[in-house]
């Protein structure tokens, strides 16, 4: 059965002198895994350089916000000066990375060692919260998504949102492209991302 439901034909933008961030929680890493893959083909489609698409994870979908608005604030330092910007990146990328468990935070774009140090034109969260017995799900739920919404607002840095939230473990493979039928949202995210960091530097 065909479906009216997704993003729509866009322009094809060129990524090629952007440099994108992507913070994911760990938790249901598998589904975790292929959002992330999903983002960084098509964000590898729009050209955007691997050593401009920056990893960091953190344990779950709570430290999401925090992460995001860490990571743009020290890439606006590192980009405006010099070696004490840069030296207050190190320590906070270092930190988000330090209780890294996954070799993909460790797989694209190190901070250290990059081509560019301009700060991050979009950042995409990847989180999966799958719902359980308790009222746990809703407020993180609702609490990670509005602090991300209030990040990109008050920070002018589009965030792009790869929260799922799920009813069931299914729900998230088939959002993952993991079941026959099913669609990857990481691939509309790494898209977003292009996009709107393109827009955001002045709407055309
Ligand atoms: C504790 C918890 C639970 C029960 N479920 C999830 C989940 O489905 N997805 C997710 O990303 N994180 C989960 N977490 C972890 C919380 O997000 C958070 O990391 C901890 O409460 C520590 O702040």
């Amino acid at each position: 059965m065909t479906t009216i439901k997704g993003p729509g034909e866009a322009h094809s933008y060129d990524g090629s002198n952007l440099r994108i961030g992507i913070v994911h929680a760990r938790w249901n890493t598998k589904i975790i895994d292929a959002l992330l893959s999903g983002a960084k083909q098509s964000l590898k489609a729009a050209g955007v350089k691997d050593e401009n698409i920056v990893l960091q994870s953190v344990p779950g979908s709570y430290e999401l916000p925090f992460a995001v608005q860490r990571m743009y604030s020290a890439s606006q330092v590192q980009s405006s000066s010099s070696s004490a910007g840069g030296a207050l990146l190190a320590s906070a990328t270092d930190l988000l990375s330090s209780s890294s468990q996954t070799d993909l935070t460790k797989s694209t774009g190190s901070i250290k060692g990059k081509t560019s140090t301009a700060p991050f034109d979009a950042i995409i969260a990847v989180g999966a919260l799958i719902k359980g017995e308790t009222m746990h799900f809703e407020y993180i739920s609702d609490s990670v998504s509005q602090a991300l919404m209030r990040i990109q607002l008050d920070s002018g840095c589009p965030v792009i949102f790869g929260l799922l939230t799920l009813v069931t473990e299914e729900q998230g493979l088939a959002r993952a492209g993991l079941t026959s039928g099913g669609h990857n949202h990481g691939l509309d995210w790494g898209k977003a991302a292009v996009e709107m960091g393109i827009k955001r530097r002045g709407w055309t």
